[in-house]
C-alpha cells in the first residue's frame, strides 16, 4: 500500500507575496538560460504542489486553478485514487512497450473508450501520447480506409503543433509562422460562429458543404475533422444543427467524420462528449487531456471496420498507451463516475452563465457569453461593437494573474477569456474565482 502525503493545501486562494513571488522570479531567470524562448508560460509562477482546484507555488501562494492545465485535470489535482493507482503501477512496471509485450490496462482503456464514446456500433481504439499524435493517426486511418487524400478542416480550428496538425490548425501566430512547408491535401472551410456570422446551423453547414463540393469534390475527401466546440479558437459553439448536417453529408458521401474531442471530451461540457448534445455519432473520436487526469495519454476510437482496415503494424509508437498513463485513465474515469462529475459540469454551467451574464449586463465590453458545461467563455469587444478587444483580454488575464487566479485567454483574435475549472471545484471556490474575474473585467472596462 502506498502512503499518501498529508493534505496541507486547503481549499482557499491565498496570495502572500506579490505574484510572481521571489522564488518564482529566480526560477524564471534561471530558465532563461536553458529553456527555449519558443516555449512560453502564461503565468510565471512555479508550482510546488497542488490539490483539488488549488495550486501552491514555490513562494507558498495558493492559486485558484480555473484552467485545469488546459482542460486536463477535470477530476482535480492529486486525487487520492489516481495517486494510488499511478504509484502502484510505477512500482509494478513503468514500461514494456505495448507493441512488444502487452498488459491489461491498455485493453481496459480501449474497453472504456468503446463504451463511453457515442454510438453502439463495434469500435476499436489505438492509444498515443498527445492530442496531436491522436489527430495525426485519425487522419492516417481515414485516408487508409477510404483511399482518398483530402482532409477538411475549419476556420479557427486547433488540432496540434506537429507538421500535419499545424496544417490542420488555422491560426498562424504563434502556431505556424515560419514553420512550413506544411502537409498537403488539407482544405479549410468556414465554421459556424453564431456571434459573428448570425447564420443558423443549417445555413452555415450549407456554406461549408458548398465550398467542399466546389473546391475539393466529395469523392476526394477522406475526412471532415472538427472540434464540436472549438477550444483554442475561442470556445466557439456552432449553431444548432451545424454538426448534424455535416455528419449527415459525410455519411452520404462515404467520408469519415472525425470529432476532435481532445478539449471538449470527458464530461467537460456536461455530457461525456460534446457531440452528445446533438446526438451526433462520429466515425472516429480523438481524445486526450481529461482522459487520464494529467498523465499523457491520447486515444483514437472509431468504427471497428475503419480502425481495423489498417494493415498489421501500421499504427503504434514506443510509449503509446503507457501503463502508468493507462491506469491513471482508469482511475480518472472511476472518479468521474463515482463523483458524478458529468452532472457536476452541468451545475457549474448554470453558475458560470448566471454570473457571467450578470457581468455582461453590467459592463460594455462583453459581446458574448457562450459554452457548455464547465467550458464557458466571454468574448471581449470594443464597447458596443463586435470588434475584438484583445487588449482587454490581456488586461483581464494580467489582473487574474496578479490576484492568484488562473484564467486563460484564447481565440483567433486573442479576445476570449475561457474558463475550464476542474469539475470538482466547490461552489465557494468558483464564486471566489468569478469574483476576481468580474473585478478584472471591470478594471479594464
Ligand atoms: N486538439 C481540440 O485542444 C490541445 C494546446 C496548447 P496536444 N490544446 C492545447 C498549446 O498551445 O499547445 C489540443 C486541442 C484539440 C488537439 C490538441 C493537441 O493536443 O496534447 O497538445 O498535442
Amino acid at each position: 500500500m502506498v502512503s499518501l502525503r498529508e493534505s496541507s493545501v486547503g481549499t482557499e486562494r491565498q496570495v502572500i507575496t506579490e505574484l510572481p513571488g521571489p522564488k518564482s522570479r529566480a526560477l524564471q531567470a534561471r530558465r532563461a538560460h536553458v529553456v527555449s524562448a519558443g516555449v512560453t508560460n502564461g503565468f510565471t509562477i512555479y508550482i510546488d504542489r497542488a490539490e483539488g482546484a488549488i495550486l501552491v507555488d514555490v513562494d507558498g501562494n495558493h492559486i485558484l486553478d480555473l484552467g485545469s492545465g488546459i482542460a486536463v485535470t477535470g477530476i482535480g489535482h492529486a486525487v487520492p485514487e489516481l495517486v494510488e493507482a499511478v504509484s502502484r503501477q510505477v512500482a509494478a512496471f513503468t514500461h514494456t512497450c505495448f507493441m512488444v509485450t502487452p498488459y491489461e490496462s491498455y485493453v481496459e482503456v480501449c474497453e472504456e473508450l468503446a463504451a463511453l464514446t457515442p454510438g453502439s456500433h463495434a469500435k476499436a481504439s489505438a492509444l498515443f501520447n498527445s492530442g496531436a499524435e491522436a489527430v495525426e493517426n485519425a487522419v492516417k486511418i481515414a485516408r487508409h480506409a477510404t483511399g482518398r487524400p483530402a482532409v477538411i478542416v475549419f476556420d479557427h480550428a486547433y488540432h496540434g503543433r506537429t507538421n500535419l496538425t499545424m496544417a490542420l490548425t488555422a491560426k498562424n501566430m504563434p502556431y505556424k509562422d515560419g514553420f512550413g512547408p506544411f502537409a498537403g491535401e488539407v482544405y479549410r472551410v468556414p465554421m459556424s460562429y453564431p456571434f459573428l456570422d448570425g447564420l443558423t446551423g443549417a445555413e452555415a453547414a450549407q456554406r461549408a458543404i458548398h465550398q467542399i463540393e466546389l473546391q475539393v469534390g466529395a469523392r476526394n475527401v477522406a475526412a471532415v475533422l472538427i472540434e464540436p466546440i472549438q477550444g483554442e479558437g475561442g470556445f466557439i459553439v456552432p449553431a444548432d444543427g451545424f454538426l448534424p448536417a455535416l455528419s449527415a453529408w459525410t455519411t452520404q458521401h462515404g467520408v469519415v467524420f472525425i470529432a476532435d474531442e481532445i478539449q471538449s471530451g470527458f464530461g467537460r461540457t456536461g455530457e461525456w462528449f460534446a457531440v452528445d448534445h446533438e446526438g451526433v455519432i462520429p466515425d472516429i473520436v480523438t481524445t486526450a487531456k481529461g482522459l487520464a487526469g494529467g498523465m499523457p495519454l491520447a486515444g483514437v476510437t472509431g468504427r471497428a471496420e475503419l480502425m481495423n482496415s489498417v494493415h498489421e503494424g501500421g499504427l503504434g509508437g514506443t510509449y503509446g498507451g503507457n501503463p502508468v498513463a493507462a491506469v491513471a485513465a482508469l482511475a480518472a474515469l472511476r472518479v468521474m463516475r463515482e463523483r458524478n462529475l458529468v452532472q457536476r459540469a452541468r451545475e457549474l454551467e448554470s453558475i458560470l452563465f448566471d454570473s457571467l451574464n450578470a457581468l455582461a449586463r453590467d459592463v460594455n465590453i462583453i459581446g458574448d457569453v457562450r459554452g457548455r458545461g464547465a467550458m464557458v467563455a466571454i468574448e471581449l469587444v470594443e464597447p458596443g461593437t463586435k470588434t475584438p478587444n484583445a487588449a482587454a483580454a490581456k488586461g483581464v488575464v494580467q489582473y487574474c494573474n496578479d490576484h492568484g487566479v488562473i484564467a486563460l485567454a484564447c481565440g483567433t483574435y486573442g479576445n476570449v477569456i475561457r474558463l475550464l475549472p476542474p469539475l470538482i471545484i466547490t461552489d465557494e471556490q468558483l464564486a471566489d474565482g468569478l469574483g476576481v474575474l468580474a473585478e478584472a473585467v471591470r478594471s479594464v472596462s
